[in-house]
């Protein structure tokens, strides 16, 4: 617990404490992470694991689960425990963001350890958006863990599971881990370990099971899971707003749920941050004939030789140049 007093010494900029706000040293203000910001309120959660439906003060703005925050029980409501005040945001120790239909950059959720990209046989691994993810998570420095999830869907289909680990073999070469799941018969045990006392976030096309992960890690239904569309085999965009939830005290850790989506727009990172963030490309940046090289069909090009010798994989060549096609530096 910290009283409103001490919360306004600390020193940061972010805290957006109310400028006109009354300070009474006797209310007790409590620690508490968001747990999801569902505009017209915010559901909060104190040290204690009680949750409280919460306002924010005016100046508080773009609360997002992961959210480290001060909080004042309503007083009224005390005994209950159901609603509260947010009285001011804490430093953000990263955030995780999306751009808008308007390219405005968005947080999705913040104070994050890994991000957990989750891919499945059905609906169809885009390599694209794994990589999108990827350079995501490379710029902000989190490290990125690729789940397999439906992993009962491949144990008899001998076909299904090579061109998935055909795939997939391109990302463990390049040293990120990969760990097989399956909600469906709760195969999560690797995945828990991952998780212990740490802050995770799934992301990943709709319908590659990031809830029902959820609910089997949890071993109750927490988050609503949606159908496969019959005709085109996706998902059904069935969770719409991040929401976070604590893993059992064995695990101690919290996951975030957030929304499956069909595409994520980096364009506010740049063609550099793009190319440093394709790891494999680094022993070979600076080494085309021209500086300005698009690694395309330009001569002499460091990054399409490694190609051709088998060094870098096609595929991520591929997606390099769909990146960086619709980046803000070709805007
Ligand atoms: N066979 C199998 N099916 C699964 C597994 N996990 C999820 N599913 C099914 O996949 C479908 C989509 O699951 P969801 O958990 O809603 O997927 P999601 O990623 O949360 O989707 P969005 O919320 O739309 O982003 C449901 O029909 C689940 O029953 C699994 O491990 N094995
Ligand atoms: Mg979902
Ligand atoms: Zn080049």
């Amino acid at each position: 617990m910290v009283t409103q007093k001490e919360a306004g010494k600390i020193n940061n900029p972010d805290n957006n404490l109310g400028s006109n706000q009354p300070i009474k040293d006797e209310i007790k203000t409590s620690s508490a992470v968001v747990v999801a910001n569902y505009g017209n309120k915010i559901i909060v959660q104190d040290e204690n694991n009680f949750r409280y439906k919460c306002h924010p003060r005016t100046a508080i703005s773009q609360l997002v689960a992961g959210d480290k925050v001060l909080m004042q029980p309503d007083k009224s409501e005390v005994d209950r425990g159901l609603r509260g005040e947010i009285i001011a945001k804490l430093p953000r120790k990263n955030e995780l963001s999306r751009l808008n239909s308007h390219k405005k950059l968005c947080p999705i959720a913040a104070n994050i350890d890994f991000i957990l990209v989750v891919v499945a046989c059905v609906p169809t691994p885009q390599p694209e958006l794994i990589d999108r993810y990827l350079v995501a998570s490379e710029t902000l420095d989190i490290t990125p863990v690729l789940v397999l999830n439906k992993s009962d869907l491949l144990e008899e289909d001998v076909k299904g599971k090579k061109s998935m680990w055909d795939l997939l073999s391109v990302y463990e070469q390049l040293d990120y881990e990969i760990v097989p799941t399956s909600a469906k018969t709760h195969r999560t045990r690797d995945l828990k370990k991952i998780l212990k006392g740490k802050t995770s976030i799934l992301v990943g096309q709709s319908g590659v099971g990031k809830s029902s992960l959820i609910n089997d890690l949890l071993d109750r239904e927490v988050s609503a899971v949606g159908p496969i569309s019959k005709g085109i085999h996706q998902g059904t965009h069935t969770t719409t707003v991040a929401q976070l939830f604590n893993i059992d005290t064995n695990v101690n850790g919290s996951i975030i749920d957030s929304p499956g989506i069909r595409e994520f727009d980096l364009w506010h990172i740049s063609k550099t941050e793009v190319e440093n963030s394709f790891k494999e490309f680094s022993p070979f940046i600076g080494k085309c004939r021209f500086r300005n090289c698009k690694h395309r069909s330009e001569p002499d090009c460091a990054i399409k030789e490694a190609v051709s010798k088998g060094l870098i994989a096609g595929m991520r060549l591929n997606s390099f140049h769909r990146i960086t096609e619709s980046s803000r530096d070709n805007s």
